[in-house]
């Protein structure tokens, strides 16, 4: 049975790939940092209790700013294959903490490649990255493939590049099995429920149940490549079982802005909308509601505005990638489209909408928590 560490899998990506590989047959371990409340709901599903049988699936307590206990893990599990997606993953807040990204998103994968190195397990651990597409920040080609030239745009990025040449180092300088894996964007209905696709379905489920008013946005016309998480992961994957290790670009090669998706949401729930006005004074205005889905807003109603503190100090505007390596290489190709993932995106959080709307009626007053 093959053995596996996830950094980060109580995140989006690792629970996911958690998923992927007990269904591959493999004993997964997570690293789960101390928290005051649980944080553990995206892998709560796929918990097996210590108790009662052998589980597959063990957690473990950690952090990647914390050298000795990221050895000791690497000692105790002895691991085949490791995925370090664990990161202070948001670019907007990578700017009111860039120490702290730089040390959990830079340093961090240098402390799991040196305690790999230093346990000698670098001839037979295989290593993965979550590099991202925004290495690339002000782009130089479109689109961007693996041999794009950086140039990062956030403490975030700047981060990750240390961590993109380090990979690349430690495969050069010790025949290493490492890997990067450059992924744009990657979503789902277990996206983090600040970064821009989930606060959006979040947000205009919640204004269709009455759970709020508006939706406040920052720089809307930015352009992404959105793929869902669940194909991203098999990738990532796939990438540690080849004959050598390379790096890939992974992205669906389609770009749509954020108004589009906006648009795509509120249409799911039957709400088109125009917007009206320029620069901070746009706003997002319902035109006609068309089901049953948004009883409480109707047509005239402003339900997006623009408020500044979401713009940040250098903003990656553009982002298209080229897959063509990965799929020529490895067969990969996405499955799911923007627009299906947005409409699963919108279901699961009309759901979620519609529970805590029953729950308000009947005298449990629960805050619908907007966070930045
Ligand atoms: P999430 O933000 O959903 O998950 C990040 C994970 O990292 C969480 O499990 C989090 O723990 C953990 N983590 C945060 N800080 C630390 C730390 N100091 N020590 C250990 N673990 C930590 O990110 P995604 O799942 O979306 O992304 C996975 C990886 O891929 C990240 O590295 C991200 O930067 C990268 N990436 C993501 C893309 C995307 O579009 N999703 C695209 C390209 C790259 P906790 O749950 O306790 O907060
Ligand atoms: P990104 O994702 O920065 O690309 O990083 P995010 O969803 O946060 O932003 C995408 C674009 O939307 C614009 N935007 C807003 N973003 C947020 N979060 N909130 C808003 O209100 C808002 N309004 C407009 C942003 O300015 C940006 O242009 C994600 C993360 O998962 C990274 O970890 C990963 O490396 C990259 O994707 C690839």
């Amino acid at each position: 049975m093959k053995r596996a560490l996830i950094t980060g899998i109580t995140g989006q990506d690792g629970s996911y790939l958690a998923e992927l590989l007990l269904e591959k047959g493999y004993e997964v371990h997570g690293i789960k940092r101390r928290a005051s409340s649980f944080n553990t709901q995206r892998i709560d599903h796929i918990f097996q209790d210590p108790h009662e049988a052998d589980p597959r699936l063990k957690l473990h307590y950690g952090d990647l700013t914390d050298t000795s206990n990221l050895t000791r893990l690497l000692a105790e599990i002895r691991p085949d294959e490791v995925y370090n997606l664990g990161a202070q993953s948001h670019v907007a807040v990578s700017f009111e903490a860039p120490e702290y990204t730089a040390d959990v998103d830079g340093i961090g994968t240098l402390r799991l490649l040196e305690a790999i190195r230093f346990l000698g397990m670098e001839k037979t651990c295989r290593f993965y990255q979550a590099s991202t597409s925004e290495l690339y920040g002000l782009v130089q080609e479109v689109p961007q493939r693996e041999t794009t030239p950086f140039h990062p745009r956030s403490p975030y990025a700047v981060a990750k590049l240390y961590s993109y040449w380090i990979t690349v180092n430690y495969r050069e300088a010790y025949g290493m099995y490492a890997c990067n894996g450059i992924l744009f964007n990657h979503e789902s209905p277990r996206r983090g429920e600040t970064f821009v696709t989930r606060k959006i379905t979040r947000g205009l489920a919640g204004i269709a149940q009455g759970l709020e008013d508006c939706l406040y946005m920052g720089n809307i016309d930015a352009l992404r490549d959105w793929g869902h998480a669940k194909d991203y992961v098999r990738m990532q994957w796939m990438m540690l079982q080849q004959d050598a290790p390379d790096d890939f670009v992974i992205a669906t090669g389609k770009q749509y802005s954020v108004r589009e998706f906006i648009r795509w949401s509120a249409a799911e729930l039957g709400i088109e909308m125009e917007f009206t006005g320029a620069g901070l004074d746009e706003v997002g205005r319902v035109s006609a509601v068309t089901s049953d889905m948004a009883p409480e807003v109707k047509a005239g109603d402003v339900i997006l505005r623009i408020d500044p503190r979401y713009f940040r100090p250098a903003e990656v505007e553009t982002l298209l990638g080229d897959p063509t390596k990965a799929r020529e290489r490895l067969g990969w190709e996405p499955q799911i489209t923007a627009r299906e993932m947005c409409a699963e995106m919108v279901a699961e959080d009309l759901r979620g909408a519609r529970r805590q709307r029953v729950l308000i009626d009947h005298g449990y007053d629960l805050p619908h928590t907007r966070e930045d």
